[in-house]
């Protein structure tokens, strides 16, 4: 069995498809985890989602363990935690920083992440499709490195 690709989802997150339309649209993060399912087709994945910024780092020690990518939507933590942007200098595979909506388009306290100098790869206004997208390339990714067996 191969290593699964860890898929973390930060604060709030939970409570995708239920506010703000507009910018988030309307599917849950049910539906989200089930197209990562469906986009894997078998391979195994780990997704996760948490409002407590200690639990995505002990995630992140345990994909450092176990993992062979990471896709992260750290939500306001991308903003906000060196802990996490530490946590994940140590990961040695590739990681993807993942955004439904396009940080860069938003007002200017979205624009400084801390994930990105750490992240192999951004993807950002998507839109929710930007996960399979994400476990679509991080499979690609996986399979040319070296921590992905
Ligand atoms: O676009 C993204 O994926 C974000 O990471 C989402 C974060 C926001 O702080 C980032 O700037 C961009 C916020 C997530 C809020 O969670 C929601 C809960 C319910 C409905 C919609 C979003």
């Amino acid at each position: 069995m191969s290593k699964p690709i860890y898929i973390l989802n930060g604060p709030n997150l939970n409570r995708l498809g239920t506010r703000e339309p507009e910018i988030y649209g309307s599917t849950t993060l049910a539906e989200v985890e089930a197209s990562c399912r469906e986009a894997v087709s078998g391979s195994p994945i780990v997704f996760r989602q948490s409002n407590r910024e200690y639990e995505i780092i002990e995630w992140i020690h345990e994909a450092i363990d176990q993992g062979s990518g990471i896709i992260i939507n750290p939500a306001a933590f991308t903003f906000t935690s060196m802990a996490i942007m530490d946590a994940l200098k140590m990961f040695p595979g590739p990681i993807i920083e993942l955004h439904i909506s396009n940080i860069h388009r938003r007002e200017p306290i979205y624009h400084k992440s801390y994930v990105s100098p750490v992240a192999t790869a951004i993807i950002a206004g998507l839109g929710t499709y930007g996960y399979p997208v994400a476990v679509r390339s991080m499979l690609d990714m996986v399979s040319k490195s070296s921590v992905g067996t």
